[in-house]
C-alpha cells in the first residue's frame, strides 16, 4: 500500500494526492506537520530528515520532496501514467523542467504572499514582503501566460501532465479568494487554464477547499 504522510491542507501534500486521484491508485494518508506534530519524532526524522511534509512509504521505498514523490507515483503507474508523465524524452524533460522551475524560481518569490495573507494574522502582516511577493509571483505567472498564449490547453500540450498539477497547486494560491491584494495583475489565459483544472476531481477534492 502507498502511504502518504502529511496534513491535507499543505500545498506540497495536495500534489501527490491529486496525482493519486488521477492515477486511481489506492493509498492511505496520515496527518503530520504543523498542529498534528509527528514531524519531530525520531521515527519521522528517520524517514524524512528535513521534518517537512509530504513523505511517502511504499514497501521498501521511502521518499521525500513532493515533486519526486509525484514522479515516483507516475513510474509506479507505468507507461506514461495516463499522460501525466510522457515517455518520449523531450516531452518528459519538458514536464520535468516546470517541476524544477516551481522549486527553484516560483516558490522562493511566492512564499511570502501565501504566508502573509493566509497564515499570518492581519495585524502582524508584513505588507512590504507581501507586495514584493506579488511582484515576484506576477513575473513568473507572466511566463506561463505567455506559454499558454499559443493556444495550448495545458502547460505541456493538449492533455494534463504533472506540470499542470504541480503549478496548478500554486495557481490556486494566486487565484484564490483568500489572497486578494490590490494591483494583482490579470492573466486571462492562465485563468482559463486554471478553470479547466477546476474540472478535475482531484483538484476539487484536495486543492479547491478553503486555504488555512
Ligand atoms: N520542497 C519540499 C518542501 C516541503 C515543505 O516545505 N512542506 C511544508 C508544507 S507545504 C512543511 O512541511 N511545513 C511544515 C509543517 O507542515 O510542519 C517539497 O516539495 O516537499
Amino acid at each position: 500500500m502507498i502511504r502518504i504522510l502529511g496534513r491535507a491542507n499543505s500545498t506540497n501534500v495536495w500534489k501527490p494526492l491529486w496525482v493519486l486521484e488521477e492515477l486511481g491508485l489506492p493509498y492511505e494518508r496520515s496527518d503530520a506537520g504543523m498542529e498534528h506534530g509527528v514531524v519531530d519524532t525520531p521515527e519521522y526524522r528517520a524517514l524524512n530528515p528535513n521534518g517537512r511534509v509530504p513523505s511517502l512509504r511504499h514497501g521498501e521505498v521511502e521518499l521525500w520532496e513532493s515533486n519526486s514523490i509525484c514522479r515516483y507515483l507516475c513510474l509506479v503507474a507505468g507507461g506514461d501514467a495516463k499522460g501525466l508523465y510522457p515517455t518520449e524524452p523531450g516531452r518528459r524533460a519538458s514536464v520535468d523542467r516546470w517541476l524544477d522551475w516551481q522549486l527553484s524560481t516560483l516558490s522562493p518569490v511566492e512564499r511570502d504572499l501565501f504566508w502573509g495573507m493566509v497564515r499570518t494574522p492581519a495585524e502582524k502582516r508584513d505588507m512590504q514582503a507581501v507586495r514584493r511577493a506579488v511582484e515576484g509571483s506576477a513575473k513568473c505567472w507572466a511566463i506561463l501566460e505567455n506559454r499558454l498564449g499559443d493556444g495550448r490547453r495545458y502547460i505541456d500540450g493538449d492533455t494534463l501532465t504533472l506540470a499542470d498539477i504541480i503549478l496548478g497547486c500554486y495557481a490556486r494560491r494566486w487565484f484564490g479568494p483568500e489572497v486578494r491584494v490590490s494591483d494583482m495583475p490579470e492573466f486571462p489565459k492562465l485563468e482559463t487554464w486554471f478553470a479547466r483544472l477546476g474540472e478535475r476531481p482531484g483538484f476539487q477534492r484536495f486543492v479547491a477547499p478553503e486555504l488555512f
